[in-house]
């Protein structure tokens, strides 16, 4: 039974605690056997049974009684599915990050959008990166001209996660309102658009739904557009600000299968005539792995207890959480594989699964590299 201690921190309120214990129970009743051979089908389906339980409710606003996202509901809701199943963790978590926008700015009638994404009925996408601008948001080069009473849009978006699958894409473009980043807008649109295509799959490691999309004169009325012209670069940064802690989250999952792994495995083999457990050497290993995890579960708790105790910008904490949450991960994930032997790196076997599925998220939402820029300017600054 993996620790359950964090959720006495003081972070916490009595209806977090209930969300984790009745997810624990959802989990193990309901994802031990997931079939991953078709990564499409079982994203599609795990979406409609996390629908149909009412988790999904979690991942955006309610469009009839607009409210605020939980973040630390969100985060526990990815540590604890993270945990049991990556692909479980992946298809919650983009309900959440492709209508993050609506949610947050969106108008009543884009909102309508969001009783079929809380349903699982239909699956949203966070189209940000480009082929050219991935960790450089303000520099992208898609475009939307005007047209009419509407806008046009062209160019490319990649490494979408539910690319393919989604219904709906959060899009953002170059307005050209201004230079950079005051330039850009968001847009909300169906996937069935005209114009919108798949250019190209992309296989990854730990497979899960991922594309690179096309758009060639993707005409739009002005009303999809989220938020005012302009606001597009603000808008992402602040969709980014509620789910770069969730990922870190995820992290924390991963590695916390990690460490229970690790601790049945270091109990039960034995070497020169004693369990692993009593090696010193394997205790170092143990004390470093459940070290990396708490410290991993404050930062985690700390970004996403400010955010929801109404701090405009978490920008420095939801980075220190990201940042320090997957790497961690990796280097508890990497010592499970050492201490699970062969064995680690049998394929199938949980560290050899861990170990594929924690690489994309030092890299995706920001990569570690820029979640250390984003730390230092806030320093520096002395604020965030
Ligand atoms: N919330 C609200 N506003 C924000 C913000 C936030 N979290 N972060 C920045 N802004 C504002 C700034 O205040 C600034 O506005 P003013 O000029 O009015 O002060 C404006 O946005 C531009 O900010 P900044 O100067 O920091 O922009 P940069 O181009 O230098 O941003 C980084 C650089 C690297 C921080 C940014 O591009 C980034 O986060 N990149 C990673 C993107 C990412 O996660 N990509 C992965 C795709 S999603 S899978």
């Amino acid at each position: 039974m993996p620790d359950r201690s964090f959720l006495t921190w003081p972070f916490f309120e009595d209806h977090h605690r209930a969300l984790a214990a009745d997810l624990e129970a959802w989990c193990a009743a309901s994802l031990s056997d997931i079939d991953h051979s078709d990564t499409d089908k079982a994203c599609i389906s795990l979406v409609a049974m996390l629908g149909e339980a009412g988790w999904l409710t979690y991942s955006a606003i309610d469009p009839d009684a607009p409210g605020k996202l939980d973040v630390r509901s969100l985060c526990l809701i990815r540590e604890t599915l993270a945990r049991h199943d990556g692909l479980a963790d992946f298809a919650f978590a983009m309900q959440g990050l492709g209508t993050g926008a609506v949610s947050l700015f969106g108008t009543e009638t884009q909102r309508d959008w969001l009783h079929k994404t809380r349903a699982g009925t239909a699956l949203s996408a966070f189209a940000l990166s480009e082929p050219r601008s991935g960790s450089d948001v303000a520099h992208m080069d898609m475009t939307a001209t005007r047209d009419g009473n509407g806008y046009r849009l062209n160019g490319e978006k990649t490494w979408i996660s539910n690319g393919g699958i989604a219904d709906i894409y959060t899009v953002f473009v170059r307005t050209g309102e201004a230079a950079g980043a005051k330039g850009l807008s968001a847009f909300l649109v169906p996937a069935d658009t005209p114009g919108l295509r798949v250019a190209e799959r992309l296989d990854v490691m730990a497979p899960h739904p991922l594309a690179r999309l096309s758009f060639e004169d993707v005409r739009l009325d002005a009303n999809a557009m989220i938020g005012l012209p302009g606001q597009g670069f603000k808008i992402a940064m602040s969709v980014l600000d509620v789910f770069r802690s969730t990922v870190a989250a995820a992290a924390l999952g991963f590695a916390r299968r990690a460490l229970d792994a690790s601790l049945i495995r270091v109990k039960q083999r034995e070497l020169f005539g004693a369990p692993l457990s009593e090696m010193q050497m394997v205790q170092g290993h143990i004390a470093e792995m459940a070290l990396d995890v708490d410290a991993a579960a404050l930062l985690v708790y700390r970004a996403a207890w400010a955010k929801d105790m109404g701090a405009a910008r978490v920008s420095r904490e939801a980075a220190m959480a990201k940042l320090f949450s997957t790497d961690q991960a990796q280097s508890v994930i990497d010592r499970s594989v050492q201490l699970h032997g062969g064995e680690g790196v049998r394929v199938g076997s949980i560290p050899e699964k861990l170990y594929r599925e924690i690489r994309a998220l030092r890299i995706y939402e920001g990569a570690s590299d820029v979640q250390k820029i984003v730390i230092a300017r806030a320093v520096l600054a002395g604020n965030d």
